[in-house]
């Protein structure tokens, strides 16, 4: 439907040295289709993005006051082009349009997740602070007091994972979040102006708009969170009683008290987020197999380019497409010595299918190794879903998107390991079977509270039911009834420890985390029936299967264009999320973990 309105114009003619001015009526801009109107919007992200991808690429890989400001400017026109594509698409409210277009209008609502008031001073102060607060995180260092030198994120992170010393492990975990009060103020006021951003979008704040992205009402969708939290708390409860009886045995009842929350600084992380590091504490038969990658890979000499090629061929052997060139040549795999740098793993899209890339820092790790198979995953996502218009360039929902990577990690079973000749003598003795999914839950089973947590932070700071004078105190609050943890010292209103965690700067919603370590399990649940596995699901490895690759990749194809709903099912053949996969996965360690910890009192 074209519809040409006339409006007024004064045009004035010079002609054969005499000017005449006369009104005339000319046509308006033409009103287009709500089709046309996607089409052209579509072109837009895509030429947009391109500039706005190059500006943070470059922020993100070289910090400095001249990036700060190249990419503050490169924020604000975007945030200012989506506030009016958002304004200009509502005058398509209310008519009838294709099911598409519909689902295109309504994902560019969402399409920020901080989006601007519509006043030009308030929108550059929003650009400026989202730009400035992950820079302070990228560069963020620990300088003791004693003049020591100076110590970065992957420095301290080193400590956390190697020291069994409590003090030094307390200087580490106070030192990190020296760098974050800084930011205090500045997230007070994107709070504020994100969240004025949000309501002029029809949302009462910005976690409003957050729950608002998964097919779902907002309230469903809190719901669901529930649930599927209460579906796995059995399996972190009785872990977490095990791993508190350990450090018992190794710091003490006055450090550790049996009936208390367990000290942020022991679990082997600087944010006791993933708990692996302690295997060598918890392992429940000493010396049945050995799972030392991260040894293995050290004495190997395993570059960062070698371990981006082995997670590659896991891709590749699944029946995906080698990496495009421009990968290898414009991703950033290491720490650069001369510049300052967000380490924080991330995957671009600046152009796919050709170019796309990552930043990482990485070492001869098995967390850094696992942590490339997920930065691939959300790369072949890119590659799968390039054809599909720009607007629905995104994962079913955005824990799709964190899942894909982790899936293929759950086929590193010890018998994979070893093929790659990262691990030996492997045994599959009921014995080994228990040390490997220890090692495993320490990682997957001790994220699902952290990973839940975060975002119910962020959704009661953003309704204001947390006021930035409790920032600290609501954190350590949800940080202890979820996770069962405590501060290793006082905290106060001076510290503003949820600033210490990339994604709160960085303002990345975290719930997506939370759903793609139980969407891993579901998705490797149906890939390996795909794939013909026989036995329990913990001992299926898909490499080199190319019908259960042909499934994930026609998952991946779709992108957002429909709802997430039907694309898990065309997967999986259901429409819910669920949790029953993961503890399928870990039925033999819940097994031996109840017995474990039987007559002892868990929770805190
Ligand atoms: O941030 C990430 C990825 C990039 S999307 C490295 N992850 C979360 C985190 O590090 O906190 C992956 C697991 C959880
Ligand atoms: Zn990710």
């Amino acid at each position: 439907m074209l519809q040409a309105a006339r409006t007024s114009l004064l045009v004035c003619l010079a002609f054969f040295g005499v000017s005449a001015c006369a009104p005339v009526t000319a046509p308006d801009p033409i009103k287009l289709s709500a089709d046309d109107f996607v089409a052209k919007l579509n072109d837009e992200i895509d030429a947009r993005g391109r500039a706005a991808s190059a500006a943070y690429w470059v922020r993100a890989t070289y910090i400095n006051e001249d990036t700060q400001i190249l990419a503050a400017e490169a924020s604000e026109k975007w945030l200012e082009f989506h506030t009016r594509a958002v304004k200009e698409a509502s005058v398509y409210d209310g008519e009838p349009m294709s099911d598409e277009a519909a689902r295109a209008l309504k994902l560019l609502k969402l399409g920020s997740s901080a989006p601007a008031p519509d006043d030009a001073t308030k929108r550059a102060r929003l650009a400026e602070i989202s730009t400035r607060m992950p820079g302070i995180y990228g560069q963020g260092k620990y300088c003791p007091e004693d003049g020591g030198p100076c110590q970065d994120l992957e420095a301290l992170s080193a400590v956390l994972a190697k020291s069994r010393d409590y003090d030094v492990l307390l200087d580490a975990w106070t030192g990190w979040r020296t760098i974050s009060p800084p930011m205090r103020d500045d997230y007070a006021e994107f709070v504020a102006l994100s969240n004025e951003g949000a309501r002029e979008l029809g949302f009462e704040n910005l976690g409003e708009l957050w729950r608002s992205g998964y097919d779902m009402s907002p309230a469903a969708f809190a719901d669901e969170t529930h649930r599927l939290w209460n579906q796995v708390r059995p399996l972190y409860d009785e872990l977490h009683c095990a791993v508190r009886v350990r450090l018992n045995d190794e710091y003490g009842d006055a450090r550790v008290p049996l009936d208390g929350p367990i000290p942020a600084h022991l679990l082997g992380n600087m944010w006791a987020q993933e708990w692996s590091h302690l295997y060598p504490l918890m392992e429940p038969f000493e010396g049945v197999s050995d799972l030392d990658v991260t040894g293995a890979l050290a004495a190997q000499g395993y570059t960062a380019e070698r371990m981006t090629r082995t997670a590659e061929d896991f891709f590749v052997s699944l029946g995906m497409p080698a990496l495009p060139d421009p990968f290898w040549s414009n991703s950033m795999l290491t720490k650069p010595r001369d510049r300052e740098v967000v380490c924080h793993a991330s995957a671009w899209s600046v152009d796919a299918p050709e170019d796309v890339r990552i930043k990482m820092c990485i070492t001869p790790t098995q967390e850094d190794l696992v942590t490339i198979y997920h930065e691939l995953g959300h790369i072949y996502y890119y590659l799968a879903y390039a054809d599909v218009p720009s607007i629905f360039q995104e994962g079913a929902h955005d824990g799709f998107h964190e899942g894909i990577g982790d899936t293929v990690t759950l086929s590193m079973t010890p018998s994979f390991l070893e093929s790659l000749g990262l691990v030996s003598d492997v045994s599959t003795s009921e014995e080994a079977v228990i040390n490997n999914q220890m090692k495993v839950a320490l990682d997957k089973i001790a994220f699902l509270p952290f990973g839940k947590l975060i975002d119910e932070w962020r959704w009661k700071v953003f309704s204001g039911e947390i006021a930035p004078e409790d920032y600290n105190a609501g954190w350590w609050a949800l940080r202890t009834e979820y996770q069962g943890i405590a501060p290793p010292v006082a905290r106060s209103e001076a510290d503003f420890d949820p600033g210490a965690k990339y994604h709160v700067p960085g303002n990345t919603p975290y719930t997506r985390y939370f759903l793609a370590f139980i969407l891993q399990f579901q998705f490797q649940r149906a890939l390996c029936e795909i794939a013909g596995h026989e036995g329990p699901l913990h001992t299926c490895s898909l490499y080199g299967n190319k019908a259960a690759g042909e499934a994930l990749w026609s998952m991946m194809q779709k992108g957002a264009s429909q709802p997430w709903q039907d694309t898990l099912e065309d997967l999986t053949g259901s429409r819910e999320m669920d949790a029953s996969a993961i503890v399928e996965y870990f039925a033999p360690l819940m097994a031996w973990l109840e017995e474990d910890n039987r007559g002892r009192s868990c929770g805190v």
